[in-house]
């Protein structure tokens, strides 16, 4: 049976799920959650995740939450982007673990305060674009030595940063600024799969 993927294409955290997904060409429902109108915190929502958050990613009778554990559980159950060698699956984990510590906010914050709110508090984006752009300077570097997070070719890290890393732009981040990340988003952008967001999470008319 597909699996069903709850959330929204606004969501990077979604994203990253949907793009394992279609990397990994296996089909999938999408179910869109209306956040603005709270239905994540909705008692039928939470029964499937505690956290009141998209992405959740229903496989038979198990929902799952957390893009990042998602992904993980994923890859090992596919075979398909665990990371390279042992050392590589080593990075590939530890680039998750830094993603929903430091890109996530340092990015998805910026963009939220700039398409969703009308006058954003300067501190607070200051605050996360400092770390957004921290974020991109770490990926610089590893990405200057190699093709991808997690050895040669796409690992889970490359997609969960990567989801995070295309939208940039709406942060009011210039990846020229970055031109190994730039570089590696094209790669990624090339992968088979690799669609965007719209396109794998169409929303309801
Ligand atoms: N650590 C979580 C973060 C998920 C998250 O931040 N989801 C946001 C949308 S991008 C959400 O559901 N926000 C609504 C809320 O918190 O009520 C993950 O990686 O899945």
């Amino acid at each position: 049976m597909a699996m069903t993927l709850y959330g929204s294409p606004l969501s990077f955290p979604t994203y990253k799920v949907a793009l394992m997904l279609s990397m990994a060409g296996e089909p999938f429902t999408f179910k869109f959650v209306n956040l603005r109108q709270g239905e994540q915190k909705k008692p039928e929502f939470l029964a499937m995740n505690r956290f009141g958050q998209v992405p959740v990613l229903v496989d038979g009778d198990q929902p799952m939450s957390q893009s990042n554990a998602i992904l993980s559980r994923l890859a090992y159950k596919f075979g398909k982007f665990v990371g390279g060698d042992p050392a590589g699956q080593r990075a590939t984990q530890e680039w998750l673990c830094w993603e929903a510590d430091q890109l996530l906010s340092g990015i998805a914050r910026p963009r939220f305060f700039k398409r969703f709110v009308e006058k954003p508090d300067p501190t607070l984006l200051d605050h996360y674009t400092q770390r957004g752009e921290g974020a991109l300077n770490t990926l610089e570097t590893a990405l200057a030595k190699q093709s991808f997070l997690g050895g040669d070719s796409p690992s889970i890290a490359d997609i969960s940063c990567y989801a995070t890393v295309v939208h940039a732009g709406e942060g009011g981040f210039d990846l020229a600024r970055w031109p190994a990340v730039q570089a590696w988003v094209g790669r990624m952008g090339q992968q088979p799969g690799v669609k965007p967001a719209a396109d794998l999470m169409p929303m309801p008319s």
